[in-house]
């Protein structure tokens, strides 16, 4: 048992792993204490690793219309559908759908093919919907996108304001780097986000503002900074240029923002206080429709005021994807030709030069958006998806799948069998998956690592860049594709960022082009550009100086008469996005099992709406149901909804159908977190819950909504007229009990073992007893008589837990409370030593705060 050093394929913290293999598909995962991400801290979806490796739901084998192929039949098919549809049609008639989850050689064999060889500019990415707009801004201010800060800016600095980030959730370990920062130097963190998110519950300062009030937000702040005498007229003469009357068009104060005067007042007197200051946004600032315009405004802020490239200070955008940076700088994105070469005649030339290509894309290609609009009007004909789920995570993805279902060749690579998307594709392509496969990613502080294999690859799963460079040498572009492995393509990548570069971008790994194989293998992590690039306060523009953008705030849409609310949407903290590989732990399951809405009690009474009930939420670009969670984190007005939920995880919870395609004009990222909606309640004759070791094929039903568990699924169910309930169960020995009073009825069913196969309770009026003790025993022996099984819950009187809240060591949030409130704890850290609660991973650290706070007034908050 060797120990392997590998990166987390989560989030763009990039957190170093520690690994080891035990046995055939099993991991042992531990935090790398030597890795500068995170110095051996992992969150509970990288401590959880071990439980995704298995290989439930894996595509092993090349599929055509859903029948197994060997390779060469599939690599044959897809190069000669892409090449006729070019020779017909040319070369714009194709496109490449591609993932900040491929790995930096994937996406730059990817990007080879399309712009140099197809010669089309047709490959974009997913991070169009997650960085774009920071990268545009970057682009605008620096003349290269360009992060200036890293991690260690955390530790450094006096005050981190964040804004549009859920960091306790989505960036755990940023997130715990921030908050050993405020214990230990005590650092102030205000929190910019309509939202109160557990996040903001642990701030110094919560800013509750209006959607897309950032822009008036950091202008005022900027005209108040003036005002308090804040500005570094020395640093703004030697290093940035201003537009004409920049400041006289800083206009609108606090109230256009939607937030007091007095919470404004407290930002100022924060931001004045000191001058180490950090701002670290994400996606409540890029998924906008002003997005860019957010970003340069922050950006504005920090070199007005000289905050940038000096310890602890900077305008810090962190990336969601584990390599989403990587695919920056590779060329990933349509709006950029290679290594963050644009598409200048000069740049062109250069880059045709290197790849010795036939026809070099002439300019830009589709957008995202654009180019699934593309695809709905024909004028793209065959698409391939690599590494990501449009079906789900597209805005208005009803369309999308219009598209997917209307485009000639669909190709789709992939790790797991059945996505929402694999339904649209007619040709499958195993990839390898994370654990198995070798490459780069780059993280938000500009951190390279290395993913390394820790198991054999499983049936005959590929690693991308090795698809990809088959299908081009099908294509008849051999020569150029001719990579003996990823440190080959690694090394030609670098060896490429150096072309027509000297000095003009900080993008230049020319350091590694020559680097050996034994190097590759051991490399180290390591950053490009340094901790702090614009530490000389030389930026990549032609005269070196930064640039001030004068942004004005966004025009207030008229209200909508039938869809008054307004709906945000994002992500659950042991989620990810679609769920694909995150959905298959057991644990992580256990934190939020079903898509929640949220909403502010007084809307929520406006529609009869009571905690726990379902609702179909309705936009104009389509509807779902979820169950409801009152809660006053919501502003009035606004509710929020989860991204993850799918068609097979649900019948309900589908978010990507109710956003709507409205885009940033500059960078054309949709604005994911803002969209007209309308709520109404809707009531089931009936509701149920099943616990079942084996997922059955359910009929049609109002709602449904399925969790892992260690031995099966618990599956909540909700439905109209009479309940199917034979359709559901297995086989076996049934044993039932009705409860006449509470409207119940209890079916368990134990398979010829003699062991808990399945248990279902349905009610038509009452209460469903709590899943959590029922869920454990399946698959476990049924006591004689089965008496506990029917009432859920075990003999004599162990209390129930609650929903869990610590993951890693079950703790239960009446468990919790029960402590506080009988062994008076009164810290997280008394709570831990009472009961273990966040002494692992720490993710729930924030919950925990928040409890000794306030008990969570819905039983849903962290459900079960
Ligand atoms: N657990 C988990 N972690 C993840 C992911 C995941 O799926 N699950 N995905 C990863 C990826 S790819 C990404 S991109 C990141 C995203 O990480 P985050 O950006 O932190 O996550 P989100 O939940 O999408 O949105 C953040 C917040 O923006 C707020 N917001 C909405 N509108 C506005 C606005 O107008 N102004 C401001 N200031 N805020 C607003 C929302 O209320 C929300 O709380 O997370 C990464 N990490
Ligand atoms: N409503 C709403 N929608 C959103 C967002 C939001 O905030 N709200 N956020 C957006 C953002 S920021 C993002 S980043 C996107 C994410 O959205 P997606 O990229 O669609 O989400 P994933 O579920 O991560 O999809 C990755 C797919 O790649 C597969 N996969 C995993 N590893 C590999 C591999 O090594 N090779 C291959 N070939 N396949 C692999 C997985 O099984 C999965 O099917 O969602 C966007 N959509
Ligand atoms: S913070 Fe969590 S999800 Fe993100 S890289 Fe680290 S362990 Fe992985
Ligand atoms: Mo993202």
């Amino acid at each position: 048992m060797s120990r392997k050093r590998t990166t987390c394929p989560y989030c763009g913290v990039g957190c170093g792993i520690a690994a080891v293999s035990t046995g055939r598909r099993n991991i042992i995962v531990k935090g790398d204490t030597a890795h500068p991400a995170n110095f051996g801290r992992l969150c509970s979806k990288g401590t959880h690793l071990g439980e995704t490796t298995g290989l439930e739901g894996r595509l092993l084998y090349p599929e055509i219309s859903d029948e197994r192929v060997n390779w060469d039949e599939a690599i044959a098919l897809v190069a000669e559908r892409f090449s006729s549809t070019i020779a017909e049609y040319g070369p714009d008639s194709v496109a490449f759908y591609v993932s900040g989850q491929l790995l930096t050689e994937d996406y730059y064999v990817a990007n080879k093919l399309m712009k140099g060889f197809i010669g089309s500019g047709n490959i974009d990415t997913n991070s169009r919907l997650c960085m774009a707009s920071a990268v545009a801004a970057h682009n605008r201010a620096f003349g290269e996108d360009i992060v200036p800060c890293s991690y260690s800016d955390l530790e450094k600095a006096d005050l981190i304001l964040l804004v549009g980030s859920n960091t306790a959730w989505c960036h755990p370990v940023i997130w715990q780097r921030i908050e050993k920062a405020r214990q230990e130097r005590g650092t102030k963190l205000v929190v910019i986000d309509p939202r109160r998110t557990e996040t903001a519950e642990c701030a110094d300062l919560h800013i509750a503002l209006k959607p897309d009030g950032d822009i008036v937000l950091f202008n005022a702040l900027l005209a108040e900074m003036r005002a308090r005498g804040k500005i570094d007229e020395t640093y703004l003469a030697a290093h940035v240029t201003s537009p004409e009357s920049f400041w006289e068009r800083l206009t609108g104060g606090p109230a256009d923002a939607g937030i007091d005067e007095d919470a404004f007042i407290a930002l100022a007197d924060l931001a004045s206080a000191v001058p180490k200051m950090v701002t670290l946004f994400s996606q409540g600032a890029n998924q906008s429709a002003c997005g860019t315009d957010k970003g340069n405004a922050i950006i504005n802020l920090h070199l007005a005021t000289g905050r940038i490239g000096k310890p602890g200070a900077g305008p810090f955008s962190i990336t969601g994807q584990p390599n989403a940076m990587g695919g920056r700088e590779v060329g990933g994105l349509a709006s950029t030709l290679a290594c963050h070469m644009g598409f200048s005649d000069e740049e062109r030339a250069v880059a045709q030069d290197f790849w010795k290509s036939p026809g070099i894309a002439p300019g830009p290609g589709l957008k995202a958006v654009d180019m699934f609009r593309a695809v709905h009007e024909g004028r793209i004909k065959a698409l391939w998806i690599m590494a990501t789920n449009p079906a789900v995570s597209m805005p208005d993805a009803g369309f999308v799948r219009e598209a997917l279902n209307r485009c000639d060749f669909v190709v789709l690579s992939d790790v797991i069998a059945k996505t929402d998307t694999a339904a649209y594709a007619d040709v499958k392509l195993p990839a390898l998956a994370w654990a198995e496969k070798d490459g780069m990613v780059t993280n938000s502080e500009r951190v390279m690592s290395r993913q390394r294999a820790l198991l054999a690859p499983p049936g005959e799963a590929r690693p991308d860049w090795k698809i990809v460079a088959d299908v081009a040498w099908a294509m008849g572009h051999g020569e150029a594709f001719d990579f003996a492995g990823p440190a080959d393509v690694f090394r030609e990548y670098c060896a490429q960022t150096t072309c027509h570069n000297n000095g003009r971008r900080l993008l230049d790994l020319g350091q590694w082009a020559a680097m050996s194989d034994a190097d590759y293998a051991e490399w180290q992590p390591q950053s490009w550009g340094g901790a702090s690039p614009f530490a000389a306060g030389r930026y990549s523009t032609p005269d070196s100086k930064a640039r001030l953008v004068a942004v004005a705030p966004p025009e207030t849409a008229a209200a909508d008469k039938d869809y008054p609310l307004r709906l945000n949407t994002g992500r659950y903290r042991d989620q990810w996005h679609t769920m694909t590989r995150t959905g298959l732990s057991p644990r992580l399951s256990r934190h939020r099992g079903e898509p929640l809405v949220e909403i502010h009690p007084a809307d929520a009474a406006a529609r009869d709406l009571a905690d726990g009930d379902l609702a179909r939420i309705a936009t104009p670009n389509g509807e779902s149901i979820f169950r409801v969670l009152v809660t006053d984190s919501q502003r009035p007005g606004e509710i929020f909804a989860p991204m993850h939920w799918t068609d097979q995880m649900s019948g309900g919870g589908r978010t990507g159908r109710l956003t709507d395609s409205r885009v940033d004009a500059v960078s054309g990222q949709p604005a994911f977190k803002d969209c007209a909606a309308e709520i109404e309640r809707v009531s089931p004759d009936w509701r149920a819950f099943l616990v079942a070791c084996t997922m059955p094929a359910l009929p049609d039903l109002l709602y449904w909504t399925r969790s892992r568990l260690e031995h099966g699924w618990l599956v909540e169910l909700a439905g109209e007229g009479a309940i199917d309930i034979d359709s559901m169960l297995p086989g076996g020995t049934r044993l039932e009990a009705v409860d006449m009073a509470r409207g119940m009825r209890r079916i368990v069913v134990a398979d010829a073992q003699g062991r808990l196969a399945a248990a279902l309770f349905v009610t038509r009026s009452g209460t469903l007893p709590p899943r959590g003790w029922i869920a454990a025993q399946l698959d476990a022996t049924v006591p004689s008589g089965g008496s506990a099984l029917l009432a859920a819950r075990p003999a004599g009187t162990a209390a129930d837990p609650g929903p869990i809240v610590c993951v890693c060591f079950d703790v239960g949030m009446k468990t919790i409370l029960t402590a506080i409130a009988d062994q008076t704890l009164a810290s997280v850290e008394e709570i831990g030593k009472a009961l273990r609660a966040g002494t692992n991973c720490g993710s729930c650290r924030p919950a925990l705060a928040k409890m000794l706070i306030e008990p969570p007034s819905s039983s849903l908050e962290a459900a079960e």
